[in-house]
């Protein structure tokens, strides 16, 4: 939280995007391919920054499947993305990926590795017997968009569609804010404030600028 407030200002907002990922050995879905998570978010926000913090709750490395970077590339603005892995993610063609060396960052457990919205990363197959479990979250300012629930103070982004301005950043869930020194108050703190938000989804659709389809999820059957 320290990082994220030197590196986003004072007033803290937690994005809605937030996953908890076990990636289970041999899986082909547990490999995520070359992306920028703006390809996800609004295309208001690419010129801002929404920080991603990757979080390993094992030590993670190439073999179990960690994070690979291509340094550099969070100064390009948003490229071209597509539907991959069968649908289920954004990904990067390899004609349109950025060049550049391709860097492994392993992370131990308790570590973090920062990246940006714009910042090209991938992680491929877990080729280990255990499970890779991570975190990746994500802290933007409260001058940005966002649907967190908080007092609007001056010089910070209104929604406004004569503007272009969008509700959030990623608009479908829930942000909130995570440190203040201007409404303490209005920080999200219990279990309960944030089940409330878990279940107060917004309906609102992020910008398609792909043009893709996504499949509707298969619900397995019991
Ligand atoms: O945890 C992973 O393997 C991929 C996570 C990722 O790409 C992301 O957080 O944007």
């Amino acid at each position: 939280m320290d990082a994220a407030e030197q590196l986003c200002g004072p007033e803290v907002i937690a994005s809605s995007v937030y996953r908890l990922r076990p990636k289970i050995p041999n899986y082909g879905y547990g490999a995520v391919p070359w992306h920028q998570d703006s390809s996800y978010f609004e295309p208001y926000c690419d010129n801002s920054l929404v920080l991603t913090a990757w979080v390993p709750l094992v030590d993670s490395n190439e073999e179990n499947g960690c994070m690979w970077v291509i340094p550099g590339t969070h100064r390009l603005p948003v490229v071209p993305h597509q539907l991959a892995c069968g649908g289920k993610y954004l990904g990067i063609d390899d004609k349109d990926l950025p060049a550049g060396e391709q860097v492994c960052c392993p992370v131990r457990k308790g570590g973090v590795l920062l990246m940006t919205n714009r910042t090209v990363h991938g992680s491929f197959a877990n080729h280990s017997s255990g499970v890779r479990w991570s975190m990746d979250l994500r802290y933007q300012s409260a001058a940005l968009p966002t649907n967190a629930a908080i007092t609007r103070l001056p010089g910070e982004a209104e929604p406004s569609v004569e503007l272009g301005v969008p509700a959030a950043c990623y608009p479908p869930d829930r942000d909130f804010l995570v440190r203040s020194s201007l409404r303490p108050d209005e920080i999200t703190r219990s279990y309960e404030q944030f089940r409330l938000l878990r279940e107060s989804k917004t309906h609102q659709k992020v910008t398609n600028r792909f043009g893709v389809s996504w499949a509707a999820p298969k619900v397995a059957k019991a």
